[in-house]
């Protein structure tokens, strides 16, 4: 086992026994929901996944320990510090070294959860959307090293593709750049996160053998084996249709610009300022489509036993 790693009793003993372990990652708890949400969403995921007999291994760093699963001490750290609003950050992959010697707390990314899923030896991660390409990148060169992550680590990723507050194409240009296969559940169309549909093509596949038997394939072929993005959509019955959150998309995308709102503090900010707009839809339709996405996610994790 990996030194710099705490794993969690129940990860230490599924990962010993061979169990199927799917990784979650945190930011979603620090960063991507609001309080009192965030609270709850942790428990409800983790049950989610025992209902389902595969263990889940929420991924986070406290006071620089990076954790593999969440004992319930783990647990109680991270509730005390949200409910008193103590500092939690957000880690993508960079931000781990910095975080580690100066004994931070955050939430870990997309970035930063495949890297230590990896590490940890896990191979499957489900999350609600991965960051990507900001549609004001030919300004601000503004693009998730969620991409650079898929394109680096061999890691199964399950996602509602990825947000509509994004520039959709440009992220899937730079996947497809980087020869990360995008399939979609059961669909053959990129998923928009609150949306079902971006009008975006993609492969498609029909099971969790599928997934395993391409993730099988690319540690065989590639030279540098990529990560895989599964895009899974949202349940129509949660899902805001596109024509109904652009606005709020542009607005919220306005209000950043003038406030000088940039870097890792973006996405958070896009995120709340939906919520706010969209009166708790957005919350709403985030929660089901993340319950969804564990569902898929932990097929697969039993299906790469
Ligand atoms: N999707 C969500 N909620 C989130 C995020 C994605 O539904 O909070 C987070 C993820 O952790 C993702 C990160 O990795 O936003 C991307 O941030 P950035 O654009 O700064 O790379
Ligand atoms: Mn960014």
């Amino acid at each position: 086992m990996h030194s710099l790693l705490n794993y969690s009793s129940r990860i230490k003993k599924a990962l010993d026994l061979g169990k199927p372990i799917l990784a979650m990652e945190s930011t979603v708890l620090t960063h991507g929901l609001p309080y009192p949400d965030n609270l709850d969403i942790l428990e409800t995921l983790e049950e989610l996944c025992y209902s389902l007999e595969v263990e889940p291994a929420t991924i986070i760093v406290l006071d620089g320990q990076l954790h593999i699963g969440m004992d319930d001490q783990e647990k109680e750290i991270l509730k005390n510090k949200l409910q008193h609003s103590q500092e939690l950050n957000k880690f993508s992959m960079r931000d781990i070294p910095y975080a580690i010697n100066y004994k931070k707390s955050g939430g870990t990314t997309v970035s930063a959860t495949m890297l230590l899923s990896y590490k940890a030896g896990i191979r499957v991660f489900a999350t609600g959307g991965i960051g990507g390409v900001h549609k004001s990148w030919n300004e601000t060169l503004d693009i998730s090293s969620d991409l650079k992550a898929l394109s680096e680590i061999p890691i199964i990723v399950v996602s509602a593709g990825c947000k509509a507050i994004l520039d959709i194409p440009a992220t899937l240009e730079v996947l497809e750049s980087e020869a990360v296969p995008v399939l979609g559940w059961k669909t053959n169309e990129f998923p928009a996160f609150y949306s079902q549909k971006s009008g975006k093509k993609i492969d498609k596949i029909e099971s969790a053998k599928d997934v395993v038997n391409i993730y099988k394939t690319i540690q065989k072929l590639y030279p540098n084996p990529t990560g895989i993005l599964v895009a899974n959509p949202v349940p129509e019955k949660d899902q805001i249709p596109y024509k109904e959150i652009a606005e709020h998309i542009i607005a919220a995308i306005d209000e950043a610009k003038a406030k000088g709102i940039s870097g890792k503090e973006l996405t958070p900010f896009l995120l709340a300022n939906l919520a706010e707009k969209t009166a708790g839809k957005s919350v709403q339709s985030n929660l089901a489509l993340l319950k969804n996405n564990v569902l898929i996610g932990a097929q697969i994790a039993k299906e790469l036993k």
